[in-house]
């Protein structure tokens, strides 16, 4: 008996040993220093209340996470909340097993424990990473992520890290959008299940599942207001990010001049604007340029359906800063996809025949707050499947009231077409997708895995709006005794 237990810790050991070889020989050859990530809970204060959250903890004091194109991505995450959980690097072309995604890419991080992170990065540009277990991004568990470019930076550069926040009890929250459906899983037995059907969508338009207390830039509100010192006559790069859990944003820069220079870390033909919207998960590159005579500059975001503000300032030297409300007059409406519409990608795929085209029908059901791609709530087994060289053309088709802006991971994809309407436009990670709108996207199907792809309104994802993309042939090995089955469990 007592060999036995030997031989099976020795294998385990040497099993570990193996895996652990593979995961550093991604970046092998690869230079650049390792970062420790610090997941602690805390408390902030907004509105005079203390409330607590995460936040993740940066060991070279940085509050993003700073890395170089072409250098080993090099990140270990510790893990020093109470809860499981793990990392997502958005918007990265990582390999798969690196990706953070509980359960789907590796087990989640038991509390007190620590998780390598190692591949080479191939890009730059503006992105953040976020827990993918649950609902901890709305405590807050996120970060800006900035990839600097291999040659030294042009501009001065400041990051404006949007989130949505509330009071309440994430749980509270959420048996509240569900107490229908636990109602009827009361009544009817924990086996059962809402239909999903199309037709008994209502189309309703709405905004928000969630009343927010506010809105946060860099983790503060207004009436602790963040202010920025920048020269006269300067060009400033401004990085702004979306890492709400269910907000879209309208931007206002005031009486500064912007000129978009990319989109979801990715070059667009410069567009000059003063206002733009922000769907969750979605970041823009913006400079501006701060006219010869100074002044104070606020920048700032409108929640839509909302009269809620959140930014920041920018100041030359010696300027007293103006006190700015939190909140304005008049509430605005939905951010739409205007914008996008105009948008053009830099460096575009080049065109060639798509192999496999992808259907992703985009449903909910608001009564019992159930949602689903193609009529399938997550966790099932209908994932999509594509093939190594292929060039996939994906159609998000939206049958339901509200907004969804639809992410898939490892990939970068570009929008050719919205309601059937063909162009050229920008490449991105997360795209938009209004009630009743068909937005279409193309990629080329390279980066072998099981990569989530799913509505980043926190709560649509956590009701079922997630699935799969799964490259034919690629295994991988599974992180709970069955993937179905460990997603159950925690999701009621
Ligand atoms: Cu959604």
């Amino acid at each position: 008996m007592g060999k036995f237990i030997l031989f099976f810790v020795l294998l385990l050991v040497a099993s570990l040993s193996v895996a652990q070889t593979t995961m550093y020989d991604l970046c092998k050859e690869v230079t650049g220093k390792s970062t420790h990530l610090k997941i602690i809970e805390t408390a902030i204060q907004v509105k005079a209340r203390s409330s607590n959250v995460y936040q993740i903890i940066v060991d070279d004091g940085l509050e993003y996470l700073q890395k170089t194109e072409g250098d080993c991505f090099n990140v270990v995450v510790e893990n020093q909340t109470l809860v499981p959980t793990s990392l997502h690097w958005h918007g990265l072309i990582d390999p798969n097993s690196e990706d953070g995604v509980s359960y789907i890419t590796q087990a989640p991080i038991p509390p007190g424990k620590s998780y390598p992170y190692n591949f080479k990065i191939v890009q730059s540009g503006t992105y953040f990473a976020h827990s993918h277990f649950g609902l901890h991004e709305q405590k807050l568990m996120s970060i800006p992520m900035i990839l600097m470019p291999k040659e030294k930076k042009q501009y001065p550069e400041i990051i404006l890290f949007l989130q949505d926040f509330t009071f309440q009890n994430v749980d509270q929250i959420w048996q509240e959008l569900r107490k229908n459906y636990i109602a009827m899983a009361k009544h009817k037995g924990s086996d059962w299940k809402p239909s999903i059907s199309t037709k008994m969508m209502p189309m309703k338009p709405d905004l928000s599942d969630v009343n927010y207390d506010a809105y946060l830039t860099n983790r503060k509100t207004l009436e602790n207001l963040d202010s920025y010192n920048v020269k006269a006559g300067d060009v400033v790069r401004l990085r702004f990010i979306n890492s709400s859990s269910s907000s879209g944003f309208h931007v206002h820069l005031g009486k500064l001049q912007g000129k978009l220079i990319a989109v979801d870390g990715n070059p667009v033909v410069p567009v000059f604007l003063d206002t733009f919207p922000l769907a969750t998960a979605q970041r823009v590159d913006i400079l501006v340029s701060i006219p010869k005579e100074g002044g104070t500059f606020p920048l700032l975001a409108q929640g839509q359906g909302t009269n809620m503000v959140t930014g920041a300032i920018l100041k030359t030297e010696d300027i007293e800063v103006p006190s700015i409300s939190m909140e304005t007059k008049d509430s605005i409406g939905a951010i739409t996809n205007d914008l996008e519409l105009k948008l053009k990608a830099n460096n575009p795929l080049i065109p060639r025949k798509v192999d496999r085209k992808l259907r992703a029908e985009l449903v909910g059901n608001m009564q019992y707050y159930v949602w689903a791609i193609n009529n399938h709530v997550w966790p099932n087994n209908h994932s999509l499947f594509v093939k190594e060289g292929e060039r996939v053309e994906i159609e998000f088709i939206n049958k339901s009231g509200m907004s969804h802006p639809m992410h898939l991971h490892g990939h970068f994809f570009q929008i050719v077409a919205i309601d059937g309407k063909r162009f050229t436009g920008a490449i991105r990670d997360t795209v938009l997708v209004m009630p009743n709108q068909t937005v279409t996207v193309q990629f080329d199907a390279n980066n072998p895995g099981r990569w989530a792809m799913h509505c980043h309104i926190s709560y649509h994802m956590w009701g079922g709006m997630f699935t799969v993309l799964q490259y034919e042939g690629f295994e991988s090995p599974l992180f709970a005794p069955s993937v179905i089955e460990a997603y159950s469990r925690i999701y009621h």
